[in-house]
């Protein structure tokens, strides 16, 4: 072998535990050279220019888009892969029903043999990153190793990165050791394994986001969940904003939707116009890490620094915030290119233009071209000090007080637009049976529901039924509890007309939340949860007839029957470790239905 391997040691640390463990990962990856990433401006200008002079990057225009760069994918690799994405746990029990499970032996040697040589010819760049505010109790510390000078400048903007993290780590051998190749970009040889016992993650063969930004699915949230399980805290795929009265007061509240149901919407909503005196302010849009204060209440951060979102769909109708957080030093994924270097894509306000290149590289014609033109999946990589709506705390070591927790899925029936849970047990009800309808068509099995607990399908570490104890033991640590509640935006008449417009109307029914934590409103008592009262709901300006309201915020015992019939399936499904408590409370619900629908 003859690699010129530069030294492992690096004038950023001296913590043995990094060093040692990045010399190791060197000798087995064999890369050319070792970069230590120290986060400082003029790094990422190097690395910009080396990624934009090796083609991985292309600037964009930089009179309209200062700072905004351009990348595309390989077409195999543009989403996570949730059926190469493995919980290595020493037994398949822990991983549980909803993960794919690899024995943390097997997942080693398996992996080894790919990374043996991997690097071979290229830099290994070393990238600490604090996930939460620096100096944060509740944040934590990764170093991710990568031979992708990509996932470099996406590490910068998602997460604090470089010698900050080094310092808030000091001596310290508590951090998570991520390693990550792209390899030959083949889903052959593509694996995403998760070691929560190591607090490691190893993953090969992809270069996208969620499969190789290390901090965020795969910390965050699977080794996240399950640090959390160990320590008594919650690592959950929510949202976290600010809601400000015209008073001055501010109630945070914390939402769990699962992926590409408009979290980034929600996060960065705009109230409607006589909403006076009201705002809505970022804390975070995809994940939070929550703990128990000493005033009893949950509190919580944002681990992330900068937003990985959708960019279809994002518009200055849908997200107006958005649409300014990504006018700088944003790196854009597998967009469409404007013939003048702007970025575009499908439902991006206007008309399209007459010519574009399209995610691929190939042109791309109004009228004539029949492929989209960005992926439905293309992504914005933004930083989070952008948003003109972020929150003065978002920062906040402490975190900020939540008041509310919001579960929501995608159901085109039965659910209603908004229901507050009678106690803590029924919230964690509404969360672990949360769910989205597939559509289905191609076999015809309209209104299967796909259940994704708490948000957290493919990203719950461990066993999802003792992620659901977990939930029900942390009521013991939380004297003050936040309120939980459950919504629905995506409800359908019967011709498929969508009930409720949703975006900036969704403060309507986040405002009847707060009423409630206050205690300013009552709510009508139904079988299955607490609803709005028609009074205390607001409906100014709602461009949606009083009927339409009516039928989104219907509870109907029929549905709700066959509905608590499919939770007991989800629940077998579950297994062993389904706790008793929340199939006693499915039994008890469904026993109530059932003597209201006159089955029982
Ligand atoms: C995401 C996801 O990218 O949930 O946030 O898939
Ligand atoms: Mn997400």
């Amino acid at each position: 072998m003859t690699t010129t391997t530069s030294s492992t040691t690096t004038s950023l640390t001296n913590n043995s535990h990094v060093l040692s463990w990045v010399d190791e990962m060197a000798k087995l990856t064999k890369p050319e050279r070792i970069v230590w990433c120290d986060g400082s401006d003029e790094e990422n200008k190097r690395l910009t220019e080396l990624a934009v002079s090796q083609g991985v990057l292309e600037p964009l225009n930089q009179q309209k888009l200062p700072g905004c760069y351009y990348s595309r994918s390989n077409p195999n690799d543009v989403a996570r892969v949730e059926h190469l994405t493995f919980i290595c746990t020493p037994t398949k029990e822990e991983a549980g029903p909803t993960n794919n499970w690899m024995a943390p032996d097997e997942g080693y040697a398996k992996l080894s043999r790919l990374f043996d040589g991997s690097m071979k010819g290229r830099t290994m760049y070393v990238v600490p990153y604090v996930m939460g505010p620096v100096g944060s109790p509740m944040s934590k510390v990764g170093v991710e190793l990568t031979d992708s000078v990509y996932v470099v400048l996406n590490m910068r903007i998602m997460t604090r990165m470089g010698k900050q993290a080094l310092d808030h780590l000091g001596p310290s051998p508590d951090f998570n050791r991520g390693l990550h190749s792209t390899l030959d970009v083949n889903p052959e040889r593509r694996f995403i394994c998760h070691f929560p016992q190591d607090n490691t993650i190893w993953s090969i063969g992809s270069g996208y986001g969620g499969n190789v930004l290390l901090g965020k699915k795969c910390l965050a949230l699977r080794i996240g969940s399950y640090l959390g399980q160990k320590e008594g805290w919650l690592a959950e795929h929510m949202l976290i904003l600010g809601v400000e009265n015209p008073q001055g007061e501010t109630f945070y509240v914390a939402a769990a939707f699962p992926s590409a149901c408009g979290k980034t919407n929600f996060a960065m909503l705009i109230p409607p116009a006589h909403y006076k005196g009201w705002k809505v302010y970022t804390v975070g849009d995809d994940i939070a890490w929550m703990r128990v204060g000493e005033d009893g209440r949950l509190w919580a951060i944002n681990p992330e620094a900068g937003y990985f979102g959708v960019a279809p769909g994002t518009s200055l109708k849908s997200n107006p915030n958005a649409m300014k957080t990504i006018l700088s030093n944003t790196l854009f994924t597998n967009v469409a290119k404007t013939d003048d270097g702007d970025v575009w894509w499908e439902g991006k306000d206007g008309e399209p233009p007459d010519h574009l290149t399209d995610w691929q590289g190939k042109p791309w014609v109004k009228g004539q071209s029949k492929e989209k033109a960005a992926h439905p999946n293309a992504r914005f990589t933004a930083p989070a000090i952008n948003n003109p709506a972020l929150s003065p705390k978002w920062n906040d070591p402490k975190g900020v007080p939540i008041s509310a927790i919001i579960f929501g899925g995608r159901r085109a029936t039965t659910v209603p637009l908004v229901q507050e849970a009678f106690n803590w047990t029924h919230g964690v009800y509404f969360g672990a049976t949360m769910g989205s309808e597939t559509t289905a068509a191609a076999t015809g099995q309209v209104g299967i529901v796909r259940r994704d607990p708490m948000a957290m399908l493919p990203f719950c570490g461990y066993n999802v039924g003792d992620y659901f104890t977990h939930w029900l033991d942390m009521q013991k640590r939380i004297p003050n509890p936040p309120r939980i509640f459950m919504v629905n935006w995506f409800r359908q008449s019967p011709t498929g007309k969508f009930l409720w417009p949703g975006f900036g109307d969704n403060m309507r029914v986040l405002k009847w939340i707060i009423d409630r934590v206050e205690g300013r409103v009552g709510a009508d008592e139904t079988l299955i949860g607490l609803v709005p009262r028609r009074k205390d709901f607001d409906t100014v300006a709602l461009d949606v007839s009083a009927q339409d309201v009516d039928a989104a915020m219907r509870v109907d015992a029929h549905e709700w029957e066959q509905e608590l019939e499919q939770q007991g399936e989800w629940f077998e499904k579950v297994g062993s470790r389904m706790p008793r408590t929340l199939k006693l409370h499915r039994e008890l619900l469904l026993e109530r239905v059932k003597q209201w629908t006159g089955q029982a």
